[in-house]
């Protein structure tokens, strides 16, 4: 397994919208293990490929406090939401910045595992936030998006900062 380098907002490669999985194949699993490795390790409570420059659609999650129910999701498709409800979001690609999100409060998805079987799975509350926030990865989308023109401008800007004093 190995650890892998998240891609910081705001690259342009985090608007990537990524491509469906044609075949579940070791590669993609050993892709799905690099990357709960990955999520695990930073720590994060949800993954996107698009995070690790991989545009593929497949994304992990498991928030879970004992970190052992982790839940991969190869193609993932909202069928339906219904709600709306506000929490605070966090994004390893945005280090160090959160905000309160509006997302509908409970979705039901389908996917496959990694077995390639198609599942649907009903969520609420974090699971169904982080769901949509990794789906959004999955097309392009940073949660800063949903937030104001103003904070945006802040947030690219106090990034940008970051990485020249990294370099
Ligand atoms: O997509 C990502 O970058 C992962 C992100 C997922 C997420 C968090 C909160 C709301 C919506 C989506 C994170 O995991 S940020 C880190 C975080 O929330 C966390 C880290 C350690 C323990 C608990 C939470
Ligand atoms: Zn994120």
């Amino acid at each position: 397994m190995a650890l892998l380098k998240i891609v910081h907002y705001p690259d342009p490669r985090l608007h990537k919208v990524a491509q469906p999985i044609a075949t579940v194949d070791d590669e993609i699993k050993a892709l799905a293990a690099d990357m709960a490795e990955t999520m695990y390790a930073a720590p994060g409570i949800g993954l996107a490929a698009t995070q690790i420059d991989r545009p593929v659609r497949l994304i992990v999650v498991d928030i879970s406090e004992t970190k052992d129910d982790l839940k991969v999701f190869i193609n993932p498709e909202i069928l339906s939401a219904s709600g709306r409800g506000e929490h605070e979001e966090g994004c390893l690609s945005v280090p160090g910045i959160y905000d309160m999100v509006t997302r509908p409060e409970r979705i039901r998805v389908r996917a496959l595992n990694t077995q390639g079987q198609s599942f649907e799975l009903e969520a609420d509350g974090l699971l169904a936030v982080c769901i949509q926030h990794e789906i959004d990865h999955l097309d392009g989308k940073v949660f800063v998006e949903y937030l104001s023109r103003l904070k945006q401008d802040r947030i690219r800007k106090k990034l940008l900062k970051h990485a020249r004093e990294a370099m």
